[in-house]
């Protein structure tokens, strides 16, 4: 049994992105009846709310919040930390309407993660993580979610939905932040 930290999160692929990533952690759902408004400016707001809620529900642990989204080169870094909102359920569909007719460069997007954790004394730490990419003309694929069948990432063919979540496991933006987390954790220690 590693060492236990609730995610705050209604999210179950978050869930089982980060059990992968974060070796060596016992990771459970915090399993609130609620959650805050995210309604902060930047990931790293609405990571952090997340968090501390959940660290006032279950202060005998770690606590983690994640924030994430997309952005699309062809809105200026938009929808960004708005993605959830902006895409209503439909990330997908959502996307490729806004890109019809788009070509090139206009294609391009990254999605981005941002990972808070709190420690049981209330210790922030925190990892941001990038997965640059582009938006494909029409969604593939059906393992990951939300924007997955229709992001493929820099270097590759396939769209994230396709490589699946062994992928995902290693190489996400979600990946990325729990290893930036778990390194700066480690240096700090
Ligand atoms: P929380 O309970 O943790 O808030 P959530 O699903 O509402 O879960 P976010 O608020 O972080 O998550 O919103 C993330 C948005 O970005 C949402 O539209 C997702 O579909 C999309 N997104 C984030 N990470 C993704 C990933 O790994 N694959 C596909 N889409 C992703």
């Amino acid at each position: 049994m590693g060492q236990l930290a609730r995610l705050a999160s209604s999210n179950e692929n978050k869930l089982r992105e980060l059990r992968h990533a974060m070796p060596g952690w016992d990771i459970e759902p915090l399993g609130a009846a609620a959650y805050p408004p995210e309604d902060g400016d930047t990931y790293y707001e609405n990571a952090r709310a997340k968090a501390v809620h959940g660290h006032g529900l279950a202060p005998d642990g770690w606590v983690l919040g994640e924030d994430s989204g997309v952005e699309l080169a062809a809105l200026g870094g938009g929808p960004g930390v708005r993605s959830s909102r902006w895409a209503a359920g439909r990330e997908a569909e959502r996307a490729i309407e806004e890109l019809r007719g788009v070509e090139g460069e206009g294609r391009r997007a990254r999605y981005v993660s941002e990972l808070v954790a709190l420690a049981p004394d209330g210790t922030e730490h925190r990892g941001t993580g990038i997965l640059e990419g582009r938006i494909a003309e029409a969604p593939r694929g059906s393992e990951g979610f939300g924007f997955d069948p229709v992001f493929v990432p820099e270097g590759e063919v396939s769209t994230v939905a396709e490589l699946g979540n062994s992928w995902k496991a290693e190489n996400s933006h979600r990946a990325r932040a729990a290893s930036a987390f778990l390194e700066a954790l480690t240096s700090q220690t």
